[in-house]
Order: structure tokens, then sequence, then C-alpha cells
């Protein structure tokens, strides 16, 4: 259900299930939790690049598995939430390890929050962004209370959350929500390359620069401040540093190794 492939430092996973728009059922969660468990402790992967198969890029929860006239009582849903889609998403957030999301298609309910939940998102230009979890009288999961508000401030956070109405991706790029809408056909060349240059890059760096900046929506400037200094000495002590400013001393390109 997930289609992994590991090439050049690249970990490109791509969902599986374009019949049904790459919905989310068990052997999805499980397939793309594995893979992203993978980019965290395969020191040979060093950018994960997330599609999907077909039009869609994910419809969110596989509502075909849930019909409520089929269940012998209500559903726990929290269960479904802490068992599966909290794991992901904490996984996800806590990769130190750029995440490169191409969304090829729509992207629904838990799926459009995945998609956010990635560092760089491009979006392809035909493709929508659907909190649509109020259309089934859900809220929205996967974190997208978290980061709709924060990007978007209150008032387009609620509005799509209440209306479930899509956002088109060249919106979603001039509303800062995600990185850049590209044209179609463009979409996984551009998305490719992008992530080849991020998995050729300083992987440590860019793990303490992933840590500081999610450490900041809670810090004050005082401790953010600190955080950075501590980072920096970090930083400052791995090897792609001294290689960073060999290279530019010399004039030439840097070869990082992510250490
Ligand atoms: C689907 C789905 C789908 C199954 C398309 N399931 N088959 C967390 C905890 C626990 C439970 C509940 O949920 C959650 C979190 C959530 O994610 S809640 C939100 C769940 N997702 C949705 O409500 C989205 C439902 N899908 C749609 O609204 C539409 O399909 C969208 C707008 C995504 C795409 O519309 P279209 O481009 O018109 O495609 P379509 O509707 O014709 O879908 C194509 C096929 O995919 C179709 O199957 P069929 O056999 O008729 O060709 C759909 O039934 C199937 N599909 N989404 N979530």
């Amino acid at each position: 259900t997930v289609l992994t492939d590991l090439s050049e430092g690249v970990l490109r996973l791509t969902l599986n299930r374009p019949d049904k728009l790459n919905s989310f059922n068990e052997a999805l969660h499980l397939a793309l939790r594995a893979g992203f468990e993978r980019a965290r402790d395969d020191d040979a992967v060093r950018a994960v690049l997330l599609t999907g198969a077909g039009r869609g890029f994910c419809a969110g929860q596989d509502l075909g598995d849930r019909d409520p006239r089929k269940a012998s009582g209500p559903p726990d849903l929290g269960r479904t939430i802490e068992t599966f889609y909290n794991p992901l998403l904490r996984l996800m957030r806590s990769l130190e390890k750029p995440i490169v999301c191409a969304v090829n298609g729509v992207a629904a309910g838990a799926g459009a929050n995945v998609a956010l939940a990635c560092d760089i998102v491009l979006a392809a230009k035909s493709a929508r962004f659907i909190q649509a979890f109020a259309k089934i009288g859900l809220v929205p999961d996967s974190g997208g209370t978290w980061t709709l508000p924060r990007i978007l401030g209150e008032p387009r956070a609620k509005a799509l959350a209440l209306t479930a109405e899509p956002l088109d991706a060249e919106t979603a790029a001039a509303w800062g929500l995600i990185w850049k809408a590209v044209p179609d056909d463009a979409l996984m060349d551009e998305a490719g390359a992008l992530t080849a240059r991020l998995a050729a890059g300083p992987t440590k760096g860019f793990g303490l620069t992933k840590r500081a900046i999610h450490a900041a929506a809670a810090n004050t400037l005082d401790q953010q401040l600190d955080l950075e200094r501590d980072l920096q000495r970090d930083a400052g002590r791995s090897a792609d540093y001294a290689e960073g400013v060999a290279a530019f001393l010399d004039k030439r390109k840097p070869e990082f190794r992510g250490r």
C-alpha cells in the first residue's frame, strides 16, 4: 500500500491505494509508519519525498471501513487517532531529516493535514486541500487544529474547517500554507530535484534547524536565543560545517556527508 524506494539518499514514499484516492486503512497506516521509521533509523536516508499514486494524494480516513450501520455500537475514534494518526504525526514532526511533500491531487481530511505536516509542500496546480471533517461531523485531526490557525490565523482556519470548502493549490501557496503550486506535469520533476538537493545537504544541520524552528512556537525570544546558541555549538562540531567552510574558501562545491 506504500511504494518505497531509496535512491541517492532520497526515500520516496508513494501512497498506493489509487482506486480509493489513497485513503488510510490500517495497512496504509502501518506501511507509512514503517517508511518514516526507516527514514529515522537508516543513515542512508537523508531526505524523504512523500506523494500519492494516481489522481489523488490522500482522501483521509477510508470511510468504507466505517459504516455505522454495520457497527455493533458507537465507534471510538479516539482510539483510532491514538493508535494510528497521532503516532504518525509525531514521527513525522520529530524526524530530523527534511520531508518534502508532492501533493499530486486532492488532499482531504487527514490527508490534507498529513501533507501540511511535511517540511516543504509542493502541490500540483490542480490539487485541492479540503478540511473534509465538517462534512461528516468530525473535528480536524492530524494536527490540523494546531497547524491551520498558526499558519493562517483563526479567521481562515475556522472558515476552512467549518465550511470544508476546497482550497486550490495556488491560493494555498498565496496564503503561505504550502511552499509552491507548480504546473501538474512539472510537479514530480521539481519535487524530485528539490528532495535530491536536500539529500545531498548537511543533514545534521538540517535536523537542528528543524528542531529550532519547531521549538520557536513555545519559546520566548530569550529561550530561543539560548537554544540557537546550543544548536549552533552542535552544528559547528559537524563534519559538514568543516566541509562547508573549506569548500567556500577553496571556491568549490561542498561534499556534505550528512554528519
Ligand atoms: C474513498 C474516500 C474515503 C473511502 C474517496 N474513503 N473511499 C479519523 C479517525 C477515524 C475516523 C474518521 O476519520 C478520521 C480522519 C479523516 O480523515 S475524516 C475525513 C475522511 N475523508 C473524507 O471525508 C473525504 C471523502 N472523500 C471525498 O469527499 C471525495 O472523494 C474527494 C473530495 C476527496 C474527491 O472527490 P472526487 O474527485 O469527486 O472523487 P470521488 O469522490 O469520486 O472518489 C473516487 C473514489 O475514491 C470513489 O470510489 P468509487 O468506487 O466510487 O470510484 C470514492 O468512494 C473513493 N474514496 N475518498 N475517504
